[in-house]
């Protein structure tokens, strides 16, 4: 069977002072409705329990280390297991994870309708700076917070489908969307926290910056032939914006689902995963048309070196 009801569950804004549990109450609520919609994989944001610290900054890291989850599922999250299972749905949301060994990573899993996780996903790019800089208007402090993931782009076969992750930066990079495909993808959920402005230049506005996050996941979505929703945690946070956005997009790069609102809102799409096919075996054939002995310089340069 190739059609399945998908949904994204865009959370609004998460004020530093509300617990885990009363956000899971709200990812729930969500839970609730996209059953009665007859969703059977759902998508929550990045970072989905907390709000998102990195527009803070902390001398001593340690100090928020609270932010951090130890274990998943653990105590507070255990109830969204649970629903999941009880609704045989599965799905995937964005956390902080500190490991054992002391490692702080932003991370997504993708859990089955059995209530196990099947795959779990550390963000790749992450955006902004280590260190406090004074000279600008918001810190945006994701590399002083977070390692660069270790996992890479993988996939798992669930439900009937081919799906991975990435993680809100991660959709602006063709390549993340590439080592996907290149597994047969066929639904990539990317969770974001997008602030409204969050540098010196307030001109870029915030009309450009949804156009910016769209253009990237149809992009990425087209050119794969892959099912993408793109899932926000928006709205206000401690009085800082960031836009809400959330979308599903067909293997065409066609929005087939947005949200309206800036709060918790449910989207739902039913996906008919045999339409990824057509791309995949036409103009993104890539067994047909790529041209690796030219692509080289994608993996043995990282930034720009003008030559000439
Ligand atoms: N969370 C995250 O990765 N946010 C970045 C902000 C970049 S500044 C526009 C993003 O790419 O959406």
């Amino acid at each position: 069977m190739s059609k399945m009801i998908i949904g994204g569950a865009q959370i609004g804004g998460i004020q530093k002072d509300e617990t885990r549990e009363e956000v899971v109450a709200r990812m729930i609520a969500l839970m609730d409705q996209a059953h009665e919609k007859g969703v059977t994989y759902l998508a929550y944001p990045e970072m989905t329990l907390t709000t998102f610290f990195p527009r803070f900054y902390a001398e001593d890291r340690a100090e928020f280390d609270h932010w951090f989850e130890t274990e998943m599922p653990n105590a507070a999250t255990q109830p969204l297991f649970d629903r999941a299972k009880e609704y045989g749905m599965g799905f995937t949301f964005g956390y902080c994870e500190l490991t054992p060994e002391g490692q702080h990573f932003n991370t997504s899993v993708i859990v089955s309708p059995e209530g196990e996780i099947i795959l779990k996903y550390r963000k790749t790019h992450l955006p902004g700076h280590s260190e406090y800089e004074p000279e600008r208007t918001h810190q945006h402090l994701e590399k002083r917070y977070f390692l660069p993931g270790d996992t890479g782009f993988n996939v798992v076969r669930n439900q009937g489908a081919i799906m991975g992750m990435s993680i809100c930066n991660d959709r602006r990079w063709p390549e993340s969307w590439r080592v996907m495909g290149l597994q047969g993808v066929e639904l990539v959920t990317v969770g974001y926290n997008t602030p409204s402005q969050n540098n010196l230049s307030a001109e870029e506005g915030i009309e450009r910056r949804i156009y910016h996050h769209e253009l990237s996941v149809c992009a990425g979505a087209y050119q794969n032939s892959t099912y993408a929703v793109a899932v926000a945690k928006c709205g206000m946070e401690d009085g800082n914006h960031m836009f809400a956005g959330s979308i599903i997009v067909d293997p065409d790069g066609f929005v087939v689902a947005r949200a309206t609102g800036e709060g918790d809102e449910l989207i739902t799409h039913e996906a008919d995963f045999a339409k990824c096919a057509f791309g995949k075996s036409t103009i993104f054939n890539f067994a047909a048309h790529r041209r690796t002995e030219h692509y080289g310089l994608i993996c043995a340069r990282t930034g720009v070196q003008i030559d000439v």
